[in-house]
This record gives structure tokens, C-alpha cells and sequence, in this order.
């Protein structure tokens, strides 16, 4: 069976609309007919401040949520980072392999750093995409399901396992990244141009599984539309109704020419009042199953502590492998 390793930060109370479109729905579907490892990536929430009681609610939060979109520990081993001490030993191992310049030109390192100026920011935050290749490369992993934001760092992580394996022998799987062309990128619905995302968008704009659904109602309601009255996809002169377009299609298994001719003659009004339909009765189990979850932290921590052990066996095999082909003495 193939290998799939992906990872999400724990860095808000609730992942959105774009982290499960993007990535979290294809981490489900890959479980059946893969051995599938997915990892709250704990250490690199740490890469910006963070409160500790936050930390804590969030890991928690996560892994319920993820197991309520449909992650079973079952058929997946699911686990967090820090559980898992491997991840800053190849991590290291990864930053040794790394050239300076090569590092600089990450492009979400530029757009994180550039907001607080690269000189407030923390070298952790530089280092980011080096531990990140060690989360992938400790499992053999042969397919990374993400969204678009991240192929930069997957096509790293393959360079260095390249490079490694050339210099020091066989050692890493060359991972790929799994991107979907369909809901690889779901925007913001205030500003559509703009990437949906947990830690810099406004609240009105991202779609939150966690939020009620009287509230992800009001903003769908209100999503920025553009100029026009027609329901049409065109990503360029309609960015907000093709956003909504896409958020639809990915939840309803409906297609784009359908949903056209459905709203065909009908106003944004319409169309936005069915689209908000979709998505709160598409959340609502998710987020009534999370919150059941979250009641019994023991069996979430039991789940977590299960996946972590399982991970490290794997791990502890793979960078034994990488010191003994870089000559540490063992
Ligand atoms: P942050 O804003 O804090 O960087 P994020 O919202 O980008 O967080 P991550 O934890 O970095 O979330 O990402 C988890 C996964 O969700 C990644 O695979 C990422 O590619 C995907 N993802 C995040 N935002 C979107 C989006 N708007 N559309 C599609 N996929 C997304
Ligand atoms: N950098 C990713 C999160 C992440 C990840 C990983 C994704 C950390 N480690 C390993 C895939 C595989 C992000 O910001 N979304």
C-alpha cells in the first residue's frame, strides 16, 4: 500500500471551509487503499506566539474535528507532532541540507515574515519548511494531499530527499504532492482575491466549521459579489460568484454548467441563499459530532497517544537509517 503523510496547525479554534475542501476531504478519501499517517503539526504553531492554554484547546480541537470530518483511527493513524521526537532530530538533519538562498526563496516565509517585518520574526519561522520535509520524508511518505499554498514546500522536501539519497544513499521515498485542480484554493468570500485562511483573514470572510450555523448563514448572506447580475464562473471579472461557485460544486458533487442554468435569470440574491443552504446543513453534523467529541477529552487523548506510538515506530526505523548513511556512530 502507498504512503500518505499530510499535516495541519493547530493555530485557531476551527479549521475552515478551505482547509477541508483543500486538504482535509482528500486525507478521507485517501485513507481507503493507503496507510495513511496525519499529524497535528503542534511545533509549528509555535512558529508564531502562542498562548499555552490556547495550544492545549486547539490540538484537542483539531483532532475532534478532523475525526468528525470523517478521519477514522481505524484506518488512519492519527497523532501529534511533538508526541513524536523524531520530527526535530531529521528536522536538524534537513536544516544541514539546506542552502541559505534556497530556504529565502519560500514563498510563505515571505508572506508571513513580510507582515511583522523579517527582523520580529523567528528563525523557526525561516527553518518552517525544513521541519515540515522531516514530518513528510520520516514516513516514506509517497503522496502529500495539501492545498496549492504548499507545493513549494512539497517540491523542497523532494529536492532534499533527492539530494540526501544522492549524497549518502538510498534512504528517503520521493513524496508527491496530492493536489486536487478542483478546490486546491478556496478564497475568502469578503475578499475573494484573497486566500480564505485561519490566521490572517477577517472573521466575516472565512467559513468556520465550528461556527454555528446561524453565523455561517449571515456570512455566506453577505459574501462580496461582483459586478453583473449573472450566475457565471469566470475566476478573473467574477472572483466572489465563482468562489461561491467552487465552495458549492465541492459540497453539493453538483457541476459549475448545472448550478449556471440552474440560477440562469436569477439574481446573486438567490444564488447566495442557496449556497449558504448547502454549507450549513453540509456542517452541521460535523460540528454537532466535534463538540460531542471534544465532552470526553480522555478518549480523544487516548486516540492521540495510540497514533503517536504507532508513528514512532516508524519514524525511529527511518532516521536510524539516515545516521547510520551519514556516518554517525550508533
Ligand atoms: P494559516 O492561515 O494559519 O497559515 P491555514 O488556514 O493556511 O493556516 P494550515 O494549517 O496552514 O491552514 O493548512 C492546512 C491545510 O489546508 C494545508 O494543506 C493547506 O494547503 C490547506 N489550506 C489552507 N487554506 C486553504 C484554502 N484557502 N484553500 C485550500 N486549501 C487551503
Ligand atoms: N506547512 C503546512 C502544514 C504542514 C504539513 C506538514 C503539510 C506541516 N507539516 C507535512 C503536509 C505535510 C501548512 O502550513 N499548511
Amino acid at each position: 500500500m502507498k504512503r500518505v503523510l499530510s499535516g495541519i496547525q493547530p493555530t485557531s479554534d476551527s479549521f475552515h471551509l478551505g482547509n477541508y475542501l483543500g486538504a482535509v476531504k482528500q486525507w478521507v478519501e485517501l485513507q481507503d487503499g493507503h496507510d495513511a499517517f496525519y499529524c497535528i503539526v503542534d511545533l509549528h504553531a509555535l512558529t508564531v506566539e502562542t498562548d499555552p492554554a490556547l495550544l492545549r484547546k486547539r490540538t484537542l480541537a483539531s483532532a475532534a474535528q478532523l475525526l468528525a470530518l470523517g478521519i477514522s483511527p481505524d484506518k488512519s493513524t492519527l497523532f501529534v507532532q511533538s508526541q513524536v521526537p523524531q520530527h526535530n532530530q531529521l528536522g536538524w538533519i534537513m536544516e544541514c541540507l539546506t542552502g541559505f538562498g534556497e530556504a529565502s526563496r519560500m514563498t510563505q516565509f515571505k508572506d508571513k515574515s513580510s507582515k511583522s517585518g523579517a527582523d520580529s520574526s523567528r528563525v523557526a519561522l525561516f527553518t518552517y519548511p525544513m521541519l515540515q520535509a522531516a514530518d513528510i520524508l520520516l514516513y516514506q511518505a509517497h503522496y502529500v494531499p495539501v492545498g496549492e499554498d504548499q507545493r513549494q514546500h512539497i517540491e523542497l522536501t523532494r529536492d532534499l530527499a533527492g539530494r540526501f539519497n544522492s549524497r549518502y544513499g538510498q534512504t528517503f521515498q520521493l513524496p508527491e504532492a496530492y493536489i486536487l485542480k478542483t478546490a486546491a484554493k478556496i478564497n475568502d468570500i469578503q475578499e475573494p482575491t484573497a486566500k480564505m485562511s485561519k490566521s490572517s483573514g477577517a472573521v466575516a470572510g472565512v467559513i468556520e466549521i465550528m461556527d454555528s450555523p446561524d453565523a455561517n448563514l449571515k456570512k455566506i448572506k453577505s459574501a462580496v459579489t461582483d459586478a453583473g447580475r449573472e450566475v457565471t464562473f469566470d475566476a478573473v471579472e467574477k472572483p466572489g460568484i465563482s468562489n461561491l461557485l467552487t465552495i458549492h460544486c465541492a459540497l453539493s458533487g453538483r457541476t459549475i454548467a448545472e448550478l449556471e442554468n440552474e440560477f440562469a435569470g436569477k439574481g446573486y440574491g438567490d444564488f447566495k441563499a442557496a449556497v449558504a443552504e448547502v454549507v450549513v446543513e453540509y456542517l452541521r453534523p460535523i460540528r454537532t459530532r466535534a463538540l460531542e467529541l471534544l465532552e470526553d477529552e480522555k478518549h480523544l487523548l487516548d486516540i492521540l497517544h495510540q497514533g503517536s506510538a504507532k508513528a514512532r515506530t516508524v519514524a525511529e526505523a527511518t532516521l536510524a537509517d539516515t545516521y547510520k548513511n551519514l556516518g554517525v556512530v550508533l
